[in-house]
């Protein structure tokens, strides 16, 4: 047998030796006897968790010879073994996530298998969200252009390579999700390096496509999507697919835009180990499905065309099996974590925001000035220092035409924080963005884990909740799941909160709370201007996701104004500060509540109760150490937030307070907070339902009668 093929057939066989046709056939028939090895282990109940590549190795086999491992850039699903193979994982690599060893590359025992993971190919960490990955795909795809573009950041040449393209696959189910037309639409919008792969294998578990997509084919809906490439295949058919990558890697590594290629797969394997097919696909339709299997398809056209012998074949067969028996032998042998690593890589273990590193002195300078222009002043320090600081977000921009630049003040943000970013530091760092909350926190959080460091603004915090499945499962999980390996380290930025006279119940929500039970994200809550600038500072130094919340009424306050402190100034994390010394009672506060509970405290010195006020400035971590001194001190303890008391913060610091430091309470902890209904638009019901100085001062005074 030659081993490269005469002009004729390089025709045919689109200029492939009969080497790489082999090493394909190889590939699929790995990726799945992997499967069939996981599906006998999980039967075993040796492994815990399957789901198959099944059906979809001839398009996967086919990209991956268009596919640069450790040169483009991937955010794959749960099906692509084959692809992820090709890329360089190996069986044993596989074998070890699926036992949940301690080293599993992908995540170390944190995540389910299939969840690639490989920092060595660029694959970025994957999760179980259907289509929240083609967002950040977005962002690493915008990466590629920023650091190609801004000539400022040092290494940047070490960062991207000119060509690069990104690579991002899902099923057709995954998109009928919002993220997915997120992600298309700013794509398009930046015409950016993208190649999606639609992995159409005409189930979404148990609903079929024409349930799930319009007229049963994406292809057909996203045409229409300016400069995108879109192709339309049988996934099945190796060829078919080969042709279709190369067309559309080419497009977009000569930058024409992005493209998009429908591959129609099957799944003979069900959904996962937990689903039974049979029970809504009829026998016809199997047995039709079986017919396109893309491995006996591939392997009888290397046999009809006299590239392969039977014996070789099985040959191949035979090795691929010694290679799956030896990785599944050595994956069941491997250590598994140890218990005590349950709590490891929440946060990055080289960087801690809690340190004195990130306690420096502020060196004043100019006349006491708002929180607003604290803030604006220290992500202008920021940016002028690091160059890889990227701000986006909704009306952020001072314009978006640039040609307005010289002639318009320009925007810089609904409360004009982000205000002269962009003249100063030029729209490849300082732009607007569709509104779509999802797409802004999964974009940043693309662009962290390329190295960019993203200070991103959610325009209010009543509209945040878009972007919560990128919050919760991403954002804060991304340094966990993947064991330390990929992190996002994105800085949120989000003005929040009510006392506006009329803003309704959608333009004054709080809600600390609910992401304080995010495990992996940091919460800064600053009450005054000088706070505000250090810890943002810290909060943009720091390697770990950072929710910044800024309180809209005290924006422009005076009573929280201060000189800024200084381009290097930094405030650690986790660090309270005293804003009222006092002995009988400690009332625990931060944001809008530190000045009225201030007020209040000040109004029951004339019933010559001695109140302290303690602001916490971080939600999360708290100063746990602060707040026991002082409980022990006082031994009587309120604590105020604007958030409703039911389940707001106040719940867990009363109970901890409960739990630890009952011997030396005299009194209940008490807690002041809003009613539990949402914040009414008209003044006087505003009024009463967010917690005023006055209801701070009664629960003073009860508590220190008590
Ligand atoms: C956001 C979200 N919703 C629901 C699920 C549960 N779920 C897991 S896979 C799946 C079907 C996905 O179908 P498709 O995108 O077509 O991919 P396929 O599994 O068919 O390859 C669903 C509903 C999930 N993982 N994430």
């Amino acid at each position: 047998m030659k081993a490269v093929l005469n002009d004729r057939e390089t025709q045919l066989f689109e200029g492939l030796t009969r080497d790489q046709l082999l090493a394909s056939h190889r590939c699929m028939l790995l990726s799945r006897k992997l499967d069939d090895k996981e599906i006998m282990l999980r039967n075993q109940s040796q492994i815990f968790f399957q789901i198959s590549g099944a059906g979809h190795e001839g398009v996967l086999a086919a990209a991956a010879l268009t596919l640069r491992s450790g040169y483009d850039w991937f955010f794959p699903y749960y099906r692509d073994r084959a692809l992820c193979l090709a890329l360089g994982v190996t069986p044993l690599e596989m074998l070890l996530a699926a036992v949940g060893a301690k080293d599993d590359p992908a995540s170390g025992g944190r995540q389910m298998p299939s969840h690639w993971g490989h920092t060595a190919y660029n694959i970025v960490s994957g999760s179980s969200p259907t289509g929240t990955q083609v967002l950040q795909a977005v962002g690493a795809a915008e990466a590629s252009v920023i650091y190609s573009r801004v000539q400022q950041i040092p290494d940047r040449a070490s960062r991207f390579n000119e060509d690069e393209l990104t690579y991002v696959s899902l099923g057709e189910g995954a998109t009928s999700e919002g993220e997915f037309w997120e992600a298309l639409n700013a794509t398009c919008v930046r015409q950016l390096p993208i190649l999606f792969l639609v992995e159409d294998n005409g189930y979404a578990i148990s609903v079929p496509v024409e349930a799930q997509t319009a007229g049963g084919d994406i292809s057909r809906l996203v045409r229409s999507f300016p400069g995108l490439h879109v192709d339309s295949i049988d996934g099945t058919d190796f060829f078919a697919s080969l042709r279709a990558m190369r067309e559309a890697t080419a497009y977009v590594r000569a930058r024409k835009g992005p493209a998009f290629v429908n591959a129609r797969c099957i799944r003979p394997y069900s959904h996962s180990h937990s689903d039974d097919e049979k029970l809504y696909k009829t026998k016809a339709e199997r047995a039709a499905e079986a017919l396109r299997d893309p491995i006996p398809r591939f392997t009888e056209f290397l046999r009809a065309n006299g590239l392969v012998t039977d014996a070789e074949l099985a040959a191949i067969a035979a090795d691929v099996e010694r290679e799956v028996n030896d990785a599944a032998t050595l994956a069941l042998a491997a250590p598994k974590p140890s218990k005590s690593t349950a709590e490891q890589w929440l946060y990055s273990p080289d960087v801690d925001p809690t340190s004195a590193a990130f306690e420096t002195p502020a060196q004043p300078e100019g006349k006491p000035d708002t929180m607003v222009a604290a803030i604006n002043h220290t992500l202008k320090d920021e940016m002028a220092r690091d160059a890889r600081i990227i701000v986006f977000g909704e009306d952020v921009a001072d314009v978006t035409r640039k040609d307005a630049l010289a002639v318009v003040p320009g925007k810089g943000g609904v409360f004009k924080l982000t205000h002269g970013l962009q003249r100063l530091y030029g729209d490849d760092r300082v732009f607007n963005a569709p509104i779509a909350e999802a797409g802004i926190v999964g974009r940043a959080i693309g662009m962290a884990t390329r190295k960019l460091k993203p200070v991103v603004e959610i325009q209010f915090f009543d509209y945040i909740w878009p972007a919560m499945m990128q919050i919760r499962d991403e954002l804060t999980m991304m340094r966990y799941r993947s064991g330390n390996t990929w992190s996002a380290p994105v800085v949120i930025r989000v003005p929040i909160g009510g006392y506006l006279r009329g803003g309704g119940p959608y333009h004054s929500q709080s809600g600390e709370s609910i992401f304080a039970h995010c495990p992996g994200i940091r919460i800064a809550y600053p009450s005054t201007a000088i706070d505000a600038a250090g810890l943002l500072r810290t909060a943009i130094r720091c390697d770990d996701p950072v929710l910044f919340l800024e309180h809209k009424h005290l924006y422009r306050q005076t009573y929280n104004k201060g000189e800024y402190p200084g381009k290097d100034f930094m405030i650690p994390f986790g660090k309270a500060s005293l804003r009222r010394e006092g002995d009988h009672v400690l009332v625990i506060t931060w944001g809008a509540l530190v000045q009225r509970s201030i007020v209040a405290a000040q109004q029951a010195e004339k019933d010559h109760f001695s109140v302290a006020v303690l602001d916490l400035r971080t939600i999360v971590p708290y100063d746990w150490d602060a707040i026991a001194a002082h409980v022990k001190r006082t031994n009587r303890v309120v604590i105020a937030h604007e958030d409703q008391v039911m389940c707001g913060f106040g719940a867990e610091l009363a109970a901890r307070i409960g739990g630890e430091l009952f011997e030396h309470l005299d009194a209940p902890v008490k807690r002041v907070g809003a009613k539990n209904v949402p914040v009414a638009y008209s003044p006087e019901l505003e009024e009463a339902i967010l917690p005023q100085s006055s209801d701070v001062l009664k629960a003073i005074r009860e508590t220190a009668r008590y």
